[in-house]
């Protein structure tokens, strides 16, 4: 029976006892004592029905350390429990507001001494920055008071419980609570006091709130100032020394607003701010303040009157060692590697961040949709019966979960939407919340994906609408309806701006068609471009029994429910990498867009107001990806939005060889987030001579042979490649699979956009039925002519009646080899293909392939809807890093449209491929890898990978696109690969 003590976890009330109000997180030089460190701790698997521990003299001499801040189920090493992933999911029965009995509680307990001046203070307060999920206080023995919403702040007053000298702080922490109904966002589950703890004087006549609510206007910043204290805090005296600003202001009822002039603007890309400090007697908070004015005209979101384009990124707080905890270090370098990735904007999904984060977006520039810790997406499952979000009894912690958001954070240029949470239905709280934002901040428009009819938000927002339904939403003349709404409210949501909070979802090898979403926002300006799901993979690093590091998804620790591994769906991988993904989108969000015409290239500005005078242009041109010139060129300074032609460089043009113009635009200067050089922009122009492609030699004189002979350096037995060069060679063989990619596996109903998938049946498990991972040939025929031999199979799987013939056609054409394949599916193929490709097994032995150098598309792995980062250029790797380390192994690694393959070992050249374009021009691409497809296939984390030395390569006519059908809209049509007849002709030399 749980006791009257424990009751409380079910309490729908956000908290309870000496809660004070939500303020601005400010940098006041009032003192301040950090309670961070190492407190004593005790885990209860339920909560405990005493609460003796809260008493001063409590003997906690058995208890262990416990890092504040840290999550408990990540200290121990497993001692204290382990962390829980579920997407929508609760991982506890859906009974609101209660949660089981079974509820980790953390008893946490510290010592600490207020320094003796600290008597001089009106209040003492104490600041949790967040706990997970429900806590309750204690000072030396009094019971202070009770507060959830876990990555709000909360502040308690515990003037009258503290003493100069030696006090005594005990926190019980649940992991379970009412909250939790709250908080079901799709991350792990992580209990414990996670940020910040601090013991705060606050001085008589002392600043309790500040806000500068500020905006730009024609070379005026405007100064709102909202000034919280008392009476004996005035005069107050507000300071810009760079703007020559002091204002004094002698009452409350003097502050008035402040027009400056000469005032230079806050954007994301020139995050201009002002050192403010606003002073009483007693205390003087210093801000960084930054002048824009964030307005919704009609169908526009504008910034300073100027449209902003969102190239943005969902951003959680997680990291593989410390989950939640905020490290300034490492958050600066993640912001930093969003600028040099193009990425302009966050979306706080889906709880305000660490505050500081706030600062460092200020600083380094990024529009910020700051959203409240909010989400009851489990509801969803239920039809949303039962959900908070319309049930009066929850308004309360539904208005102060806002309250906390808004005022935290209220100071900071950077959060220019506030968004009311994620996935939590709709209903009246949700609409109270918006509300309350309305009234309080002026300045900012609401955001709510949820609202689809659009009742209580400023702006139109959707996750993730398909290609062609956001074409649908930017088009005033579409009839068609939009999701959720009647034509009525669809007319209605037509007239404001529209966004995508979330699109593009990164999960594994992915997504497609980036571009394809950002084309539109260029033709319909009502669509304001989006945010990509998500930034990060979110892996916990974890050992195998044996040792072996690897990043742990759902599941890895035993959950009872669990989402497995679509934690791991951001666009740099859990150790920090950069995905092929992250560089995609940088090309295509790149902000100055190049297009050549004759011997002129216009150089456009896409960007929201900084023209291009921090930027400089080089050139250079190459002969087969060998660089034969290089330059700079002259650009004007272009203005934001408008364009320049400017002249090429002359380009030597070669006869054998390819030729090509690299155009950068990369930093003059160093930046707070790259260096000087650093590339923002890429364009390249084919400048090739016309080269006639060798013709096909038709033998005339086959004859059926036993197929055991020589052709140059290739050795047959039987019709069956044996050895190249000298080095044992098995294959080619038909190679219709790939480890399906976490989109390949995607089952999402929505299938408009690809007639060749099957609703709620991913392409992955028709491929598998298919057999695609377990072709079956024979041969039909031996035939060899003068210096030639052709075998015709016929390839299929177990209980299929489908098939498709390969014949193959080695040639020596003078000296050289030739292999010609031509693949032919038979009728009745109905789904897509993962791929067309033939495959080599070089087995382990002496000097094993370990590397590439190629001429064709790089430096990264590149795939039909996913082509914007890769250049043409010569390129090499090692087979290591031809692959990508996604959480789950899945396909990767593959070159498109390459021209020359150089496979080496330690350096040395073993074969030499050249790859001759088809009838149609196409040109194959490769993959060169460890491990087989059906090996990846397998394998659920890269530790499950077999040791080994071989290595597999496959030549690929065609591959399928990439899509985002994990979370999203399937792979677009045209990059859709349909079963088709297919040649790959290759030239092979030894090396
Ligand atoms: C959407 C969620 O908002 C986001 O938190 C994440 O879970 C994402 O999906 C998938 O990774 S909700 C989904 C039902 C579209």
């Amino acid at each position: 029976m749980p006791s009257h003590r424990t009751a409380y976890v079910s309490d729908t009330a956000p908290g309870r006892g000496a809660l004070r109000a939500a303020r601005s997180w400010l940098h006041s030089d009032a003192p301040s004592l950090s309670l961070n460190g190492s407190w004593r701790f005790r885990l209860s698997p339920t909560a405990p029905v005493t609460e003796d521990f809260a008493a001063e003299g409590f003997d906690d001499s058995g208890w262990n350390g416990m890092p504040v801040p840290a999550h408990w189920v990540l200290q121990g090493d497993g001692a204290y429990g382990r962390p829980i992933y579920t997407n929508v999911q609760y991982p506890f029965p859906i009974d609101p507001p209660y949660v089981p009995d079974d509820n980790p509680t953390g008893d946490y307990r510290r010592h600490f001494d207020v320094p003796a001046d600290w008597s001089d203070a009106e209040r003492v307060v104490l600041r949790f920055d967040g706990v997970e999920s429900l806590f309750k206080v204690w000072v030396n023995g009094d019971e202070i008071g009770s507060a959830s919403g876990s990555r709000l702040a909360h502040e308690f007053d515990v003037t009258s419980s503290v003493r100069p000298g030696d006090n005594v702080v005990a926190v019980r922490v649940h992991q379970w609570s009412a909250a939790s109904y709250l908080e079901d966002q799709d991350q792990w589950w992580l209990p414990g006091i996670f940020r910040d703890v601090t013991l705060i004087a606050r001085p008589a006549g002392g600043i309790e709130d500040l806000w500068l609510r500020t905006g730009f206007d024609d070379g005026f910043g405007r100064i709102d100032t909202e000034i919280t204290a008392g009476p004996d805090a005035f005069p107050v005296t507000l300071r810009i020394p760079e703007l020559g600003v002091e204002q004094v202001w002698a009452t409350a009822a003097d502050v008035a607003p402040l027009e400056v002039g000469g005032v230079e603007p806050w954007s994301a890309e020139q995050p201009r701010l002002y050192d403010v400090t606003v002073s009483t007697a007693a205390e003087s908070i210093a801000l960084r303040a930054g002048f824009r004015t964030v307005k919704i005209r009609g169908d526009r979101f504008l910034v300073n009157g100027r449209r902003v384009v969102f190239h943005g990124m969902n951003r959680h707080e997680t990291h593989p060692e410390r989950g939640r905890v905020f490290d300034e270090e490492h958050a600066r370098e993640d912001l930093a590697r969003m600028k040099r990735f193009n990425v302009n904007a966050i979306r706080t999904s889906h709880y305000p961040p660490h505050p500081r984060l706030l600062d460092l977006a200020d600083e380094l520039g990024f529009w910020v949709i700051l959203e409240c810790d909010l989400e009851t997406h489990g509801f969803g499952d239920l039809d949303w019966a039962g959900n908070p979000s319309d049930d009066p009894a929850w308004r309360e912690a539904y208005l102060d979960r806002v309250q906390r958001t808004v005022e935290r954070d209220k100071n900071h240029p950077s959060i220019v939407i506030w968004s009311l949470g994620n996935e939590a239905g709709t209903g009246a709280n949700l609409a109270a919340m918006s509300a309350w934002v309305h009234a309080r901040d002026t300045g900012r428009p609401v955001h709510y994906e949820g609202d689809y009819a659009g009742e209580y938000t400023d702006v139109y927002s959707r996750m993730y609408a398909s290609v062609l339904e956001t074409e649908q939403i930017g088009t005033d003349g579409s009839r068609a309806p939009l999701m959720g709404c009647t034509p009525a409210q669809g007319a209605r949501q037509r007239t404001k701006p529209f966004l995508l909070c979330e699109y593009v979802h990164a999960m594994g090898n992915g997504p497609g068609a980036i571009d394809q979403y950002e084309a539109l926002v260029h033709e319909h300006p009502r669509l304001h471009g989006g945010f990509v799901w998500e930034w990060r993979d979110h892996g916990i690093l974890a050992t195998t029994p044996d040792g072996t590091p690897y990043y742990a998804y759902g599941g890895d620790f035993g959950e009872v429910v669990h989402d497995g591994n679509f934690v791991m769906d951001g666009m740099v991988l859990s150790d920090d990498v950069p995905t092929p993904s992250l560089h995609e989108f940088k090309a295509v969000v790149q902000p100055v867009r190049f297009a050549f015409d004759g011997d002129e290239v216009a150089i456009t500005n896409l960007r929201h107001s900084a023209d291009t005078s921090d930027l400089r242009f080089r050139w250079r041109v190459e002969h087969d990806g060998t660089l034969v010139d290089s330059g700079e060129l002259e650009v004007p300074v272009v203005a934001a939005g408008e364009s320049a032609r400017v002249p090429l460089p002359r380009i030597p043009v070669a006869r054998d060889s390819e030729t090509w113009l690299t155009v950068d635009a990369v930093l003059a200067a160093g930046t707070a987030w790259a260096g000087e050089g650093h590339v923002i922009a890429t364009a390249q122009l084919d400048r090739s001579a016309r080269r006639p492609v060798p013709a096909v030699r038709r033998e005339t004189d086959w004859r059926p042979n036993d197929g055991t002979l020589t052709l140059g350096i290739a050795e047959f037995a039987g019709g069956s490649l044996v050895r190249l060069a000298g080095r044992d060679v098995a294959g080619p063989r038909l190679e219709l699979f790939r480890a399906p990619t976490d989109n390949d596996e995607g089952a999402t109903d929505e299938v408009k956009e690809s007639d060749a998938s099957v609703p709620g049946v991913s392409n992955a498990e028709l491929w598998r039925r298919l057999g695609l991972d377990r072709l079956t040939t024979r041969l039909l025929s031996v035939e060899r002519a003068a210096a030639a031999l052709r075998t015709i199979s016929k390839v299929s799987a177990a209980n299929s009646a489908l098939s498709v013939i390969v014949e193959s056609v080695w040639s020596l054409v003078g000296d050289e080899l030739e292999l010609r394949v031509e693949i032919e599916p038979s009728r009745g193929w109905l789904t897509v293909w993962p791929r067309i490709g033939i495959r080599f097994d070089l087995p382990d032995g002496a000097a094993p392939v370990d590397g590439a150098e190629w001429f064709g598309l790089g430096p990264l792995e590149s795939y039909p809807d996913s082509l914007r980062a890769a250049r043409t250029g010569r390129f090499s790797a090692t087979i290591r890093d031809l692959s990508v380390d996604y959480a789950r192994p899945q396909e990767t690694g593959h070159r498109s449209q390459v021209r020359e393959l150089t496979l080496t070992s330690t350096g040395a050249e073993v074969l030499r491929i050249t790859a001759l374009p088809d009838t149609h021009g196409r040109r194959p691409g490769f993959t060169l890898s460890r491990h087989t497809p059906q090996q990846i296939a397998r394998a659920g984390h890269p530790f499950e990978l077999p040791d080994s030395a071989a290595s597999h390569l496959i030549v690929d006519a065609a591959q399928h696109g990439l899509g985002s059908r994990a979370c999203g809209p399937d792979v677009w049509p045209e990059f859709a690969l349909r079963p088709e007849a297919r040649t790959i002709r290759l030239r092979i030399a030894a090396g």
